[in-house]
């Protein structure tokens, strides 16, 4: 009988795996039944945009993360698929900092292409993941809310790439549950405009904290306080826009931070991170990890050294995204496959504990961002996934620092070459803060299709 793979999750992460294993079919080799539970009702994952919060149309989570107006915070160029060009899939090149549904569309071109579509189960989130002794087989539990059944299934192996920046880490601040105004998780962010002409205070102090403020200050909140718990930003923000030490209590209106100043705000926006949330793996398949570059007990970052028929994939904290996932899922194919052969736990333990030790003398993005280049460096080596130069997209990356450091309200305006295909990207036709439309059309200049 031919054997099963579960994976969970449909986007990138997910998206990658179903890709990977069509690629290697698509060559002649012969592959397992694959099918892929999503529980959202279209793929892409947080790139595939909700007007949601709370609960979905289900009564379930939400997944989706992601708010209006968000452009690639990093340059597209280090993300590009080696095996899927922008160039192949918009047929021209386009500037460097695609809108959320550029992305979008551009994840979907691949999949739609490779035509797996038929391998995913949409509005079906996974319930429970055991693994049995007796048989070697998972069993995957299923709530199929399309036609309100619980079901299972057995599979051989299972894939998780469910990700993990949807469930809020939320901190309590004393005096928060008297607070006269919006309290909020990033989670839960949809559209800038709620707070035009508002004053916001802002917990946190890394991606989303500077993005949400960045779009805050775009679409005209009237003031931005930033509070950090370790250290400043330290970007060259606007007039209207303070960083504070870490918010101590609040009263009413007023926030007092650590530095003894205090500021009346109408709104308060957690942005402090996610927690790795797996309801439904057992004890002993759950993965527990705080948001970092080297997870442990992940062989390859992919394999659970605890039983190595399991898969995640996308699990670290992210510069490198798409590509990386790709690399993961080719590698964690090949491991499906036969084709790669693990070493004994102890030595697939003592490989994780060096990356580790590794991961722990880094003090700054740069250092971090070439860690992540050698890993995925490391990992492409391993199988045919089409190889690209690792260096070039650090260098990139390093670019992409320097700009937002020169102008941070500006990095989006920078165009950076393909490290695919070569070809400088064009200057976006309206610079980033002018940009208001967000949409496809918009980004490629049709404006006989902008509504
Ligand atoms: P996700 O995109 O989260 O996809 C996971 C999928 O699993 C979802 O479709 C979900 O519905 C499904 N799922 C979850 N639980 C279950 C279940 N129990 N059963 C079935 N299905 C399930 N990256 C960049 O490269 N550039 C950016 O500009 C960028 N911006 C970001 C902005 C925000 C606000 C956030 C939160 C992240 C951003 N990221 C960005 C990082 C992002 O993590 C990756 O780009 C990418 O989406 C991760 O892919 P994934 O497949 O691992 O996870
Ligand atoms: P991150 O990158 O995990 O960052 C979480 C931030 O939250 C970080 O600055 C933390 O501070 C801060 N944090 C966490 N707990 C607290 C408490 N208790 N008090 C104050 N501050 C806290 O999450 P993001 O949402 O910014 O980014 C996730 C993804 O979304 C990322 O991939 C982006 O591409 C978009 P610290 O730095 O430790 O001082």
């Amino acid at each position: 009988m031919k054997s099963r793979v579960a994976v969970i999750g449909a986007g990138p992460s997910g998206l990658a795996q179903l890709r990977a294993f069509q690629s290697a079919a698509q060559k002649g080799a012969d592959i397992p039944e694959i099918v892929c539970f999503e529980k959202q009702a279209d793929w892409g994952g947080l790139w595939n945009y909700t007007w949601r919060t709370g609960v979905d149309e289900h009564g379930d989570p939400v997944h989706g993360s992601m708010y209006r107006y968000l452009w690639s915070n990093g340059p597209k160029e280090c993300l590009e698929f080696a095996d899927y060009t922008f160039e192949e899939h918009f047929g021209r090149p386009i500037a460097s900092y695609p809108p959320r549904e550029v992305l979008w569309d551009y994840i979907k071109g691949r999949v739609e292409k490779a035509d797996v579509r038929k391998w995913v189960r949409f509005n079906s989130p996974v319930r429970w993941v055991s693994y049995s002794e007796d048989t070697g087989k998972f069993t995957v539990t299923v709530h199929d809310r399309s036609n309100d059944v619980v079901y299972s299934e057995e599979f051989d192996n299972v894939v998780v790439a469910s990700g993990h920046f949807s469930t809020p880490n939320v901190p309590y601040f004393e005096g928060i549950a008297k607070f006269n105004g919006r309290v909020m998780h990033s989670h839960d962010f949809r559209d800038a405009l709620e707070f035009k002409g508002k004053d916001i205070l802002i917990i946190g102090r890394s991606y989303s904290a500077e993005d949400i403020g960045s779009q805050c200050y775009k679409y005209g909140a009237r003031s931005i306080t930033t509070s950090y718990r370790s250290k400043p930003m330290g970007f060259k923000w606007p007039e209207n826009w303070k960083e504070v030490p870490l918010l101590q209590r609040v009263e009413n209106k007023t926030c007092y931070f650590k530095d003894g100043t205090s500021r009346e705000v109408d709104a308060i926006i957690m942005c402090t991170g996610y927690l790795h949330h797996f309801p439904f793996l057992t004890e002993d398949l759950r993965l527990k990890t705080a948001n970092r570059l080297w997870p442990l007990d992940l062989y390859k970052g992919v394999v659970w050294e605890n039983n190595p028929k399991l898969f995640f994939i996308g699990m670290q904290d992210q510069f490198y995204t798409f590509n990386m996932f790709d690399a993961q899922a080719w590698f964690a194919r090949d491991v499906m496959l036969g084709r790669i052969k693990l070493p004994s736990k102890e030595a697939m333990r003592a490989d994780s504990q060096k990356w580790r030790e590794r991961e722990e003398t880094l003090e700054d993005a740069e250092q971090m961002i070439w860690f992540q280049g050698d890993y995925t460096r490391e990992l492409i080596e391993a199988t045919d996934y089409p190889s690209f130069d690792i260096e070039r997209v650090n260098k990139t990356f390093m670019e992409w620092e320097h700009h937002k450091m020169e102008n941070i309200m500006g990095f989006r305006d920078h165009g950076y070459a393909s490290i695919m295909t070569g070809t400088m990207a064009p200057k976006h036709h309206t610079p980033w803060l002018q940009a208001l439309d967000d949409s496809l059309d918009a980004y490629l200049n049709r404006p006989e299709l902008v509504a």
